[in-house]
């Protein structure tokens, strides 16, 4: 399970992609029915040379203390340079001590567990439409039909200004009922502590590329952004099957957190790494955007 935060404007959510199968009889993706049978349904079982690889090596991404550190310029200048590095070989990195609760961060994740525990009726009440990014999703049972991912997801926007989007709580409470009230107040927080690391982040991400700190700052300061819970759920046959198959994010910036199991991996120089969960760490992921402008520095 994961929860994640996408710095994106809804244009660049993920399209779907062409030529990957037809939409005409969409199987519905129940995993606790699923796992009944002896094998899972051949449209989840991935080509064997994109099938999980286990036992792969750990990624060395760098560790940014973010405490007290946009007020020290020689660890500011530190946790810059590494940041570039790793921007500039795969562009991942975990920052700590980013100030968010691990009461929230656990409140994330239960709401995270009480969400796909209901039944599947319940969830599809706040089904994501064809075209649109946010809503509940079982896989992508809908869109394609082979290589299908075995995950669950739930997506709703943020904007720091509410004039361009309904606050969190209201996505919750008008889709799914007053009963979901404390689910909307969980997730306004938790967008509202990622929207506020994200310009922090922005600002290492300026210091990065050499341009003035506030630069990104200020060109993201009324972000646009997903929420996104992924939803992992057993599999009678993991070893056939990916949870999310490979991809890039088309978007700004990705913050992630991981619950304990592992399952993460990032390409890198033609091999599979894996980033081992942290509980204290958001892993940051930057999207196409910010590779691009770090390669060409
Ligand atoms: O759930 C995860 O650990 C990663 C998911 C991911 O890569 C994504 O949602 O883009």
């Amino acid at each position: 399970m994961a929860v994640s935060f996408v710095t994106t404007s809804p244009e660049e959510e993920d399209k779907p992609k062409l030529g990957l199968g037809n939409i005409q009889t969409p199987l519905i993706f129940n995993p606790s029915m699923l796992n009944l049978q002896a094998n899972i349904p051949n449209q989840f079982i991935w080509p064997d040379d994109e099938k999980p690889s286990i036992n792969v090596l750990e990624l060395d991404v760098p560790l940014i203390d973010l405490q007290n550190l946009l007020s020290d310029p020689s660890s500011t200048l530190d946790a810059s340079r590494l940041i570039s590095e790793a921007c500039k070989k795969h562009g991942f990195f975990l920052v700590v001590n980013h100030g968010i609760s691990e009461e929230l961060i656990s409140d994330a994740h239960e709401y995270t567990s009480r969400f796909f525990d209901m039944p599947l009726s319940e969830k599809q009440r706040v089904l994501r439409k064809s075209g649109e990014s946010v809503g509940y999703a079982s896989s992508f049972t809908g869109r394609f039909s082979t290589k299908l991912p075995w995950k669950e997801t739930l997506s709703f926007r943020f904007c720091d200004d509410m004039s361009r989007s309904k606050s969190v709580q209201d996505y919750f409470c008008d889709a799914l009922g007053h009963g979901f009230q404390p689910f909307g107040k969980v997730y306004q927080e938790y967008c509202e502590a990622m929207s506020s690391l994200s310009l922090k982040i922005m600002e290492l991400l300026g210091l990065s590329l050499g341009v003035k700190r506030d630069y990104f700052r200020e060109f993201f300061e009324e972000n646009d952004s997903i929420m996104r819970l992924n939803y992992y759920p057993p599999c009678i046959k993991p070893d056939l099957t990916l949870g999310t198959g490979p991809h890039c994010d088309p978007t700004s910036l990705t913050i992630l957190h991981q619950d304990h199991v592992n399952g993460l991996q990032v390409f890198v120089e033609n091999q599979w790494r894996s980033i081992r969960p942290n509980p204290k760490a958001f892993v940051v992921n930057i999207g196409d955007t910010f590779m691009v402008t770090h390669l060409d520095f």
